[in-house]
């Protein structure tokens, strides 16, 4: 059978293109509410032990799935979105997204794997080996999605196949998973993990298949000596060591910088990204950065960025409208924050041609 056709993205060409996001909605992803102690949440997988669902003699760890919250999106009604997801052991992927994302009508939604050694209970030099393992076990397939005229085009990178041998590997290097290998190999419950995955993953197979183009893989060409180092936050970071939040965050800023300058405006959820970066009254940010309530920084960021649409329509602002990314961890993201960020993306995704009633009414 031949090889499904590439689309290479290159980055200079992103950054060349004319359209530019509202808002675009971060979500790092370290699979439970971290700062206030490792409780579970819907972005907890099956069976991971956390605080609130510990594994213990009857009950092995989370019982339920871990939700999709990228694909729906899909299918809300939004006009213009640009959906994906990311992990920062994938550098090139993560950053392409990012100014692919800005640089999309709209707004868009991005959800990183976002590595936690604390509560994940591994050594924190093997953070990155541990999010590379994520996708090419297949439990966290890079995809994107891009809504155009009300249409979603489904498009991959890597990590739709699952590797069984990998992803018990993937299971056995956390300490959540610790209970599912000692003092017995418990089986069902492993399979039970690798089976909702490949549901999961056979669901986003036939998406790619209905709403695919002839090239569904997308390759996203970085040369990474031409970014500036980011300056939007001061080096270091007071997050644990290896923490995937600190990746994402770096990450983000390198390829943000590139797109915005600094004419960029951060939102954030209470969150560790949120209190390491805000530590004593101090800011680590060097742009303007908003800290909002746990659950309301999507809505926020949405009126901060319609604001500015509004005033610009009005005449009464008449620099160049600011780029609004907001940042929130899966607490936040799945579960306190939900209504807000759902409802803050379809209105930023449809709603924005209210300017053009603005305009007329003047
Ligand atoms: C309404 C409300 N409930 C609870 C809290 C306490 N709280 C602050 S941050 C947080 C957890 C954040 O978890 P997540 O969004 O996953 O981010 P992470 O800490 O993992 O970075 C909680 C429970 C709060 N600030 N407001």
């Amino acid at each position: 059978m031949s090889q499904p056709e590439r689309n290479v993205i290159k980055f200079e060409d992103i950054l060349a293109r004319d359209g530019k996001s509202n808002v675009l909605f971060l979500n790092y992803d370290n699979e439970a509410f971290m700062n206030t102690g490792i409780q579970e949440s819907g972005g907890t997988p099956p069976f991971a032990s956390t605080t609130t669902g510990p594994a213990g003699e009857k009950i092995p760890g989370k019982v339920g799935v871990k939700q999709d919250l990228v694909t729906p999106f899909a299918f809300f009604g939004s006009n213009s979105l640009f959906l994906a997801t990311a992990n920062p052991a994938y550098p090139n992927d993560f950053m392409g997204k990012i100014a692919d994302a800005l640089k999309s009508n709209g707004s868009a939604f991005i959800q990183s794997f976002s590595d936690c050694m604390r509560g994940w209970r591994h050594a924190s030099e093997d953070a990155v080996k541990i999010s590379k393992l994520a996708t090419d076990c297949g439990y966290w397939p890079l995809y994107t999605i891009r809504v155009k005229d009300g249409m979603p085009t489904f498009s991959y990178y890597r990590g739709l196949d699952i590797d069984k041998d990998k992803f018990v590997e993937y299971l056995r290097s956390m300490g959540r998973f610790r209970h599912l290998f000692k003092p017995k190999f418990m089986e069902k419950e492993i399979d039970d993990i690798i089976y909702y995955t490949e549901q999961r993953n056979n669901k986003l197979k036939k998406l790619i298949k209905t709403f695919g183009t002839d090239k569904p893989i997308d390759l996203y060409r970085v040369n990474r000596k031409s970014l500036e180092p980011q300056s939007h936050l001061f080096p270091g970071h007071g997050l644990c060591p290896g923490c995937g939040a600190g990746m994402v965050l770096n990450q983000m800023a390198t390829a943000a910088q590139a797109v915005t300058g600094n004419n960029i405006i951060y939102v954030n959820n209470t969150s560790c990204a949120e209190v390491s970066t805000s530590k004593d009254n101090v800011t680590s940010w060097r742009v303007p950065w908003v800290h909002h309530l746990f659950e309301s920084g999507a809505t926020v960021a949405e009126a901060i960025s319609t604001a500015y649409k509004i005033r610009k329509t009005k005449g009464q602002f008449t620099g160049e409208v600011p780029y609004v990314i907001h940042i929130g961890g899966d607490g936040s993201t799945y579960d306190i924050g939900f209504q807000f960020l759902k409802a803050a993306i379809i209105r930023t995704s449809t709603m924005v041609e209210m300017n053009i009633y603005l305009k007329e009414q003047k």
